[in-house]
């Protein structure tokens, strides 16, 4: 079965990783979990993108903050499609790890969620699959129909609420 590989640079990261953990799971999509870094475990990182593919991975979450290498060095190993998420760790509230992630050169693509936003990696992830999965396309049509809904439900409770 195709799988979702989720990295982060720090064993700090993990309760903001938690969520694409949770997205996941969420769909039944399988996935590996890694604490790996650009910069402290450059080899381990190396190899665990290269040997990925084989294992059935289909595309990478990867999650650092500060300077956060770590989605552009996973892209520059393979060319399954890597989603970045910029982790708020540091000081400058995440604005480092946001362009450290999302300031890839031209031919290196890799798409940057928001500061924090794990369970957006996860989601965008789930439609990668979703592309080549008829039921997990389903799904994810049935999750678009429930939200619309609890936001419409919202709308009838608020305009209730103050329309007179
Ligand atoms: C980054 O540095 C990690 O992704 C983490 O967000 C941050 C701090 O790491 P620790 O010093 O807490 O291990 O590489």
């Amino acid at each position: 079965m195709p799988k979702i590989a989720i990295v982060m640079g720090s064993a700090s990261d993990l309760d903001v990783m938690k969520r694409a953990i949770d997205a996941l799971d969420r769909f039944g999509v399988e996935r590996e979990v890694r604490v790996l870094s650009a910069h402290r475990t450059p080899d381990a990182a190396r190899e665990f993108v290269k040997t990925a593919q084989e294992r059935g991975v289909r595309a990478f979450i990867a999650g650092a903050g500060k300077a956060a290498h770590l989605a552009g060095a996973i892209a520059a190993q393979t060319i399954l499609p890597v989603i970045g998420v910029p982790l708020k760790s540091s000081a400058l509230d995440g604005l480092d790890a946001l362009l450290s992630t999302v300031q890839m050169p031209a031919g290196m693509p890799v798409a940057t969620v928001a500061i924090d936003g794990a369970e957006n990696a996860a989601l965008l992830a789930v439609q990668i699959l979703a592309c080549t999965d008829a039921a997990l396309a389903e799904k994810y049509e049935k999750y678009r129909q429930d939200m619309t809904k609890k936001v419409l439900e919202k709308d009838m409770e608020i305009g209730g609420a103050f329309n007179g």
